[in-house]
């Protein structure tokens, strides 16, 4: 019968459960099972028989194992129509027998690339061209072949086969089909992506150049269903992209709490985006998609307990972010000192102590991503009938390379806590300012349509986090995620204070702010690269 599985060939790269799935077919169904160099040592130490893949081709594994699976005797085996007369008479006549199930996942390619010291030449022995080829020569014939590209999917496939006297069904093999073309489509995407990035690195500085492929392939499969999306009317679902990092969100365990809403989704995304920008010790605390806390320290507790202290009020029903393990004592001053309500927290993992008492607080979400590092990749946005997609941003730019135009060159401390607001005004949208004072961004002017604006309100609400925490406002420096347009922005930021400033440069008026700040005794940072966020 169609469906019905005798020959199975097994070449995979993760072997989680591989054993355990191949022992059954063989044992229960009788299945022949062929397989390729490291997952054949697998199956036989664990006792099975398997048909070493040169034996069934007459052919070595050659060229570094390139060319292991590459031959007719796999593929007519594959493709070959099995009610069409003419195919299984040239199958005999060339003495190729019939394969009915292939179980075949990927080199790891995304793996290998995420990797910080790959080298080119690495990368490029990634790339599985035999795998590939018997999914897809497999799910082109799911009229009678089955194919397993996933682990998930050998239990069910193998429930299948016993209700079903040995067989899959068509429907199964319908959903397998098409899960290998997804699987080999953004397979290939993401090689198309790296290589980009590496013309667009290789084309010297400047802009990226597009290294986009023609079609956009996004394969993403259901995580949850959500309540609700940004509001009650809208239905909403989180997906997770196949090649989400290790340390991803979307990654994230979710250690207790009520379920994530759409909201909480994004705000702890854009507050993970931000904490990771740091090496040291980061705590950041988001509302609404902006970072109206953040600081850094030699430790998290003391990090959290001056992010809270920018702006308490903002903080109620917030994010927080932290990028090392979260201890007791952060717990205790969140809840006990501050008694401050959260909506989510977000960090790498937590003490047992800390765990312990957030689960007093039942209804709080904790995420642990398991680690810390930033994301290669691109970001992707819907607009009306389209899509936007782009490199992740980050603020990689060499400090070394920034330069200074004013008369005064800024101070230690000045330069340390602009550099500390350049990485967070990068979290904050467009137009964003942010006023920094000792590690701690104590003012935010986030998303104004102009510029000027955004520079009032940070530096009105660094005041009064000032007035509040009782210090004199001396020593504050702003940073701004894209060029000072005109001089009135470097006037506002004087009447308030500010000392240094931290911005792009390249406006056609540079030298208008220059003046502005010589006059004002402000010494300014030119870093060459702009952060916005829309
Ligand atoms: O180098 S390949 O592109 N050439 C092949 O002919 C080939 N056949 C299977 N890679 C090939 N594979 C891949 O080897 C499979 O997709 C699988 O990921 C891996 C399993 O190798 P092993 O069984 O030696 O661990």
């Amino acid at each position: 019968a169609q469906g019905s599985i005798k020959r199975a060939l097994v070449s995979v790269t993760d072997k989680t459960g591989v054993v355990e799935f191949v022992k059954t077919l063989e044992d229960e169904f009788g299945v022949e099972v062929i397989s390729t160099g490291g997952t054949a040592r697998v199956l036989a130490d664990a006792g099975i028989n398997v048909v070493p893949i040169e034996q069934y081709t007459g052919f070595p594994e050659m060229m570094d194992g390139r060319v292991k699976t590459l031959h007719p005797k796999v593929h007519g085996g594959l493709l070959a129509r099995r009610d069409d007369e003419k195919h299984m008479a040239e199958a005999a006549e060339h003495g190729i027998g019939m394969i009915d199930l292939v179980v075949v996942n990927l080199y790891e390619f995304e793996k290998t690339v995420a990797k910080p010291d790959v080298t080119f030449a690495d990368a490029i022995e990634h790339i599985d061209i035999g795998g590939p080829s018997m999914l897809r020569s497999a799910a082109k014939n799911a009229d009678a072949v089955t194919v397993v590209s996933d682990p998930a999917d050998y239990d069910a496939v193998l429930a299948e086969m016993r209700a079903n006297d040995g067989a899959t069904t068509l429907e199964t093999r319908r959903r397998l089909q098409l899960k290998v073309y997804q699987t080999t489509a953004a397979y290939d995407t993401a090689i198309a992506a790296w290589l980009g990035e590496q013309a667009a690195k290789a084309s010297a500085e400047g802009e990226a150049t597009s290294a986009f492929p023609e079609k956009f392939v996004l394969t993403a499969t259901k995580e949850q269903d959500l309540r609700y999306g940004e509001n009650p009317q809208q239905a909403a679902a989180f997906y997770m992209s196949p090649d989400a990092p290790e340390h991803s969100l979307a990654r994230a365990e979710q250690i207790q709490g009520k379920p994530l809403s759409y909201n909480n989704i994004l705000d702890a995304d854009a507050a993970w985006a931000a904490v990771r920008e740091f090496d040291e010790p980061a705590v950041v605390i988001l509302k609404h998609q902006n970072p109206c806390g953040s600081a850094t320290a030699t430790n998290v507790t003391e990090a959290y307990d001056r992010a809270f202290a920018c702006d308490p009020i903002s903080a109620y029903g917030g994010i927080i972010a932290v990028n090392r393990e979260v201890p007791l004592s952060l717990c205790e001053h969140f809840a006990d000192v501050n008694k401050q309500f959260v909506e989510v927290m977000i960090a790498p993992s937590y003490t047992p102590e800390a765990l312990e008492r957030l689960s007093k607080r039942k209804n709080m979400r904790v995420l642990a991503t398991g680690g810390v590092d930033r994301t290669i990749g691109h970001e992707v946005r819907t607009v009306d009938g389209g899509v936007l997609v782009q490199d992740i941003d980050h603020v990689s730019e060499d400090p070394a390379t920034f330069t200074v135009p004013t008369k005064r060159k800024p101070t230690d401390a000045e330069m340390d806590d602009l550099l500390f607001a350049w990485r967070v005004c990068k979290a904050v949208k467009s137009n964003a300012i942010l006023v920094a004072k000792g590690r701690a961004g104590i003012g935010m002017g986030p998303g104004q349509p102009n510029r000027t604006d955004s520079a009032r309100i940070a530096c009105e609400r660094a005041e009064a986090a000032c007035e509040r925490m009782g210090v004199s406002t001396e020593g504050m420096v702003a940073a701004s995620d894209a060029f000072l347009p005109f001089r009135d922005d470097v006037d506002v930021l004087a009447e308030h204070g500010i000392t240094a400033i931290i911005q792009p440069g390249g406006s056609i008026r540079d030298e208008e702010s220059i003046q502005a700040c010589d006059e004002h005794g402000i010494a300014m940072v030119f870093t060459g690269t702009r952060h916005f966020r829309h």
